[in-house]
């Protein structure tokens, strides 16, 4: 039989890829990118959306290629999977119609809506069942915005993607985990909070695990594709933050003793659990009990991360200045430590533009000063988030009741020497730094296990990570950062 290869989409807040992944003879994937494409909110009907009829099409041309690349080395696509950030869904008709393009988290319109939530439903008891940090942009807050919801279903972005290229309505339990609505312990829709907020039973599909295949593709889109119907498209930890920390490439013998942060427009940073932690001293922390990969449970904080930067950067670049990240970070661990912080996680930083004056305002506030000079503004943004992963950890190892020798750091972020050495410096902990390509290997091994094609539970999957990757260690260290320490 032809060689076996799994196709990886992966869909981020500001860009998307569809990657080709093989299981190599020395026992690791090796990612092949075969198609980019940008993404980013976009003001439609009056609301931050995404387009997602823009996304599906790149990932259609993303999977063509694929195709056509796997065929011209004589292998087999042998599985699809998908993963995207959380929370947002589509609304689909009967006939399968999507009414409009989804909304962003990034809308606001979704903040008005918790109080009323909340008002049906407190705090303390949606805490004791979802053990879903609050955020103002939970599924169950933008639903409660919706009118109209008889006879249309709601399909988280993975699984709208999955049903137009199988006609399969499924939702996929690791990004159910991320609504609102769901049971934590039981591992299943909190029906009781549908029925209390008016939402209809039937609201979302049933549930599908991580490894289990949606369906095959439909005849018109394999046509399209140039890949047999046959080809499966199988539920992967479809949040990515899932599939990342499936792909933590932490040693088995660490069992538990990790914590990890997954780095990139956001920062999660917790530990994997067993067990879900319900109690008020959890919620009153704001952590999140969301569900990994093979039941597990992703217990972290969902704070701010690099899209303050980015951000910026956008700001800066429309000002005419538009320096190589590595430049302006360069210019940033020049400067001496000490300085001016913010708060990443205030809500004041979810929407888009102008976050120079934004951040240089919460300083000001707390009574700081910070200049306008870029390397000023990222070097507050980048101790602002390592202070905030040391909190953190510290916080999720005393409500978790856990200790934490090392601090893996996955995605984009991994590459941020300047980061992950603060953030060394700030938790006291070594950081490993690796892979960037964590959310993609994590998609990858998920269908490949399903598919025979490897086996074991997390610790094996993380072992050929681990294998695969280079990885770079950060001690702690009390000197300041220089752009010498390698
Ligand atoms: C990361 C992520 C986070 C989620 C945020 C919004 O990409 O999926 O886990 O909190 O995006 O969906």
């Amino acid at each position: 039989a032809a060689p076996a290869v799994f196709a990886a989409v992966d869909i981020g807040a500001s860009s998307g890829r569809v990657m080709l992944g093989r299981i190599t003879l020395q026992g690791g994937v090796q990612l092949e990118t075969v198609h980019r494409f940008p993404n980013g909110v976009v003001e439609i009907d009056g609301g931050l959306r995404w387009n997602f009829d823009a996304l599906f099409a790149e990932v259609l041309e993303g999977l063509r290629t694929a195709a056509t690349v796997a065929a011209g080395q004589g292998e087999t696509v042998a599985g699809i999977g998908i993963d995207t950030w959380a929370v947002d869904y589509g609304l689909v008709d009967a006939s399968g119609n999507l009414a409009a393009q989804p909304f962003s988290y990034r809308d606001g319109r979704s903040s008005d809506a918790v109080e009323p939530v909340h008002r049906t439903l407190d705090p303390e008891r949606l805490y004791a069942t979802t053990g879903l940090q609050f955020l103002q942009f939970n599924t169950i807050y933008q639903l409660a915005t919706e009118e109209g919801l008889d006879g249309v279903q709601a399909l988280l972005i993975p699984d709208l993607i999955a049903f137009l290229l199988t006609g399969a309505r499924r939702t996929e339990a690791t990004n159910a985990s991320t609504t609102g609505l769901f049971d934590a312990v039981a591992g299943e829709w909190a029906t009781e909070f549908f029925t209390a907020l008016g939402l209809p039973d039937g609201l979302f599909p049933p549930l599908i695990q991580p490894g289990e295949a949606y369906g095959t593709l439909l005849p018109a889109i394999a046509g399209r594709l140039g890949l047999p119907s046959a080809t499966p498209v199988v539920a992967v930890g479809s949040h990515d933050t899932a599939s990342a920390v499936a792909a933590v490439p932490a040693a088995a013998d660490d069992d538990g003793g990790f914590a990890y942060i997954s780095s990139g427009t956001w920062s999660l940073v917790g530990l994997e659990l067993k067990h879900p932690v319900l109690t008020a001293a959890s919620r009153e922390a704001n952590f999140t009990n969301e569900r990994g990969v093979d039941g597990t449970i992703r217990y972290l904080r969902n704070m701010g991360g690099l899209w303050l930067l980015s951000e910026c950067q956008r700001t800066w670049a429309a000002e005419g200045f538009r320096p190589e990240l590595s430049t302006l970070l360069a210019a940033a661990a020049a400067l001496p430590g000490g300085g001016p912080q913010i708060n990443a996680d205030d809500p004041s930083f979810i929407a888009p533009d102008n976050m120079p004056e934004r951040i240089r305002a919460a300083v000001r506030s707390a009574g700081g000063v910070l200049t306008d000079d870029p390397a000023a503004i990222t070097r507050c943004i980048m101790d602002s988030l390592a202070a905030g992963y040391a909190r953190t950890l510290a916080d999720a190892e005393r409500l978790a009741d856990r200790s934490v020798d090392v601090v893996h750091v996955v995605g984009g972020g991994s590459q941020n020497a300047l980061l992950c050495q603060l953030t060394a410096n700030a938790t006291r902990r070594p950081v490993i730094a690796g892979p960037v390509e964590a959310t993609a290997l994590g998609n990858v091994l998920v269908q490949a296990r399903a598919a025979g094609a490897v086996a074991g539970g997390l610790a094996d999957l993380r072992a050929i990570v681990a294998a695969g990757s280079s990885l770079t260690r950060y001690e702690p260290a009390d000197l300041p950062v220089t752009t010498s320490r390698k």
